[in-house]
């Protein structure tokens, strides 16, 4: 009975994306300049309309626009990340096309995923600059299409809280590959280049120690926990999607650096494994958690299986 209530929400969440045009219609064959994650991007020129005018295609030069040009090195970085690490080919798997609009909005402070492409503002000016100079942010975004193309976490409370986090490791994990980076000499943060200098923070987000990334008078003080003992509940940001992504943030820095050597070897490779294998929309912390330590027993062993046990201990999720 289960796997018939799965097999249905699937289909209903396969039906749900393809009519918001994420996902294309089955059987047909995607367009040949889009195939292998061939890269569009588009200057909405300070409107809100989507996609903007087109400025630069997959193979053209730059265009001197540092937002345009960022987007399009960034998607073309966290495309190849996927191919070449984990054999993923784009977004989907099946080669889609990654379209992006930059210069979105007046002043505009954020970048979203919208269900079929990325979306960057140019920030105020005053405490972010453009969205699109941090490669942890573009591939944090390109991570909620992998999501909602797969394991469609659901966006509030702890699955959210997931869906956030799962954005955030492949983010930093994009950069982190693209430095050639160890686990031990990574900074863990997301969003640091946003940072308009005066701001009195580091970051957006530090996945090492949520909770310290900034503590601005304007921004106010990072909320984020890095232990299930400091759980917000909130209503706010969908049962706080963007605060308590900080536990499970911790636990991957736990394990990445307790693994040694870089992150998206075998710790990326178990969340990978995680996030693509047999999960549930609904999935929280605690079930999210058993299921990486399988995934890890699965492809490696034991001994990494207990890392993976332990790195949740230390942030209170299993007892
Ligand atoms: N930048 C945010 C994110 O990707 C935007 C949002 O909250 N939807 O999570
Ligand atoms: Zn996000």
């Amino acid at each position: 009975a289960r796997a018939r209530h799965v097999r249905a929400v699937d289909a209903e969440l396969r039906r749900a994306r393809r009519t918001r045009g994420a996902l294309p219609d089955e059987g047909a064959t995607p367009d040949a300049p889009a195939g292998g994650g061939a890269r569009s991007l588009h200057d909405a020129k300070g409107e809100q309309q989507l996609p903007g005018d087109l400025v630069r295609g997959e193979g053209d030069p730059a265009t001197g626009d540092a937002a345009v040009d960022e987007a399009y090195d960034g998607l073309g970085a966290t495309r190849d990340f996927w191919r070449t690490v984990y054999g993923r080919d784009s977004l989907d798997g099946r080669g889609m096309g990654l379209v992006g609009t930059v210069h979105y909005g007046q002043q505009y402070d954020n970048a979203f995923w919208d269900g079929s492409q990325m979306v960057f503002g140019d920030g105020d000016g005053v405490i972010f600059t453009r969205f699109t100079a941090s490669l942890d942010v573009i591939g944090h975004e390109l991570a909620h299409g992998v999501t909602e193309l797969t394991s469609g976490l659901v966006y509030q409370g702890q699955s959210g809280a997931l869906n956030e986090h799962v954005s955030d490791v492949f983010g930093v994990l994009v950069k982190q590959h693209h430095l050639g980076q160890d686990a031990d000499a990574a900074d863990w943060l997301i969003g640091a280049e946003l940072l308009v200098p005066g701001v009195q923070g580091r970051a957006l987000r530090s996945m090492s120690e949520p909770g310290t990334a900034y503590d601005d008078p304007r921004m106010g003080k990072d909320p984020q926990p890095g232990h299930m003992d400091d759980f917000v509940v909130t209503s706010a940001d969908n049962g706080g999607v963007h605060i308590n992504s900080g536990i499970p943030n911790r636990a991957f820095y736990l394990l990445a650096t307790a693994l040694g050597g870089p992150a998206w070897e075998r710790a990326g490779q178990i969340w990978v494994d995680t996030i693509l294998g047999d999960i549930r929309a609904d999935c929280d912390f605690a079930r999210f958690a058993a299921l990486t330590v399988v995934a890890a027993r699965a492809r490696y062993d034991d001994e990494v299986a207990a890392r993976v046990l332990a790195a949740w201990q230390g942030v209170g999720v299993v007892p």
